[in-house]
């Protein structure tokens, strides 16, 4: 069955969570519902303040632009839109536009009849942005503490909140994501390359099968995950790599607030070693 003859039999009314059959339609291969009306407003609004905040700007340079969040003096107080208010208009902005589609794309499941493992999964980078411009900055009680939208600002935020911290290194939950990021890295290109060495051959080569995958892995490490298992393994170290970066974001201020290295004292000062 062609594509497009699939995409016909399941383009059906249902499955919606608001709105009923009123945003129940497509546009050209988009499905819309009541969170696609959503995502399009909020990315709109969203992207029209950031144009209308590099404007205020003193740079065009796509590179230096900078829409930066309020004084921490404002609390956690609105602040006047050229303060840093833009930046919280935004930040509402982009939330609402993250969680808009991966609503969407809890519609566009249940028509399918799918499991919810893709908008679960997005769900955790999601929660990666919240954690930085809402979760903690509310924890720390200023606005001030979210991360500036620009390219090299943010950059220079990182650094700043990295030395702040003496070295960032340290942080036990950012050793833990940073290894997820690696290993998920480390999966993914053995997926991938297996899979492209089994299903796209040289020419003239036939096409390999399942039972080619599982032996080269069985034969170079002993062991083979299986079809099913190293997609399992990719979406738990990808939704770990998302959730430990939340965590050890959220700790450092919150939860911690002197230098990362000076947490590991815990270790010398265990009674075993005098
Ligand atoms: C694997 O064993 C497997 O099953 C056949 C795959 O599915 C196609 C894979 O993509 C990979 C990478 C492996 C090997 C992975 C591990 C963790 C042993």
């Amino acid at each position: 069955m062609s594509m497009l003859s699939f995409e016909k039999k399941y383009r059906v009314k249902g499955g919606t969570l608001i709105g009923g059959d009123l945003f129940d339609f497509w546009v050209g291969p988009f499905y819309v519902g009541f969170f696609g009306v959503t995502t399009f407003f909020f990315a709109a609004v969203g992207s029209a303040l950031i144009l209308y905040g590099a404007a205020l700007g003193d740079t065009w340079n796509f590179w230096r632009i900078s829409i930066d969040p309020p004084d921490i003096s404002y609390g956690l107080a609105l602040a006047p839109l050229k303060e840093g208010g833009l930046w919280q208009v935004i930040t509402l902005c982009a939330t609402g536009a993250f969680v808009s589609w991966a609503l969407r794309q809890v519609e566009i499941s249940r028509k399918l009849g799918m499991g919810l493992h893709v908008p679960f999964t997005f769900s955790f980078a999601i929660l990666a942005y919240v954690t930085l411009v809402i979760i903690r900055p509310v924890l720390m009680g200023a606005w001030g503490h979210g991360f500036p939208y620009g390219i090299m600002s943010h950059l220079d935020w990182v650094y700043n909140i990295g030395y702040q911290y003496v070295n960032f290194h340290y942080n036990p939950a950012h050793m833990i994501a940073i290894t997820f990021f690696f290993t998920n890295a480390l999966a993914l290109s053995m997926h991938g390359s297996l899979i492209l060495m089994a299903t796209n051959p040289a020419a003239g080569e036939l096409v390999k099968t399942g039972e080619h995958e599982n032996t080269f892995f069985r034969d170079d490490i002993g062991y083979s995950i299986g079809a099913l298992g190293i997609h399992r393994l990719g979406m738990f170290l990808a939704i770990s790599a998302a959730f430990w970066s939340a965590v050890c974001i959220v700790i450092s201020g919150p939860f911690w607030a002197k230098g990362w290295p000076e947490w590991w004292n815990w270790w010398l000062e265990l009674p075993i070693w005098f």
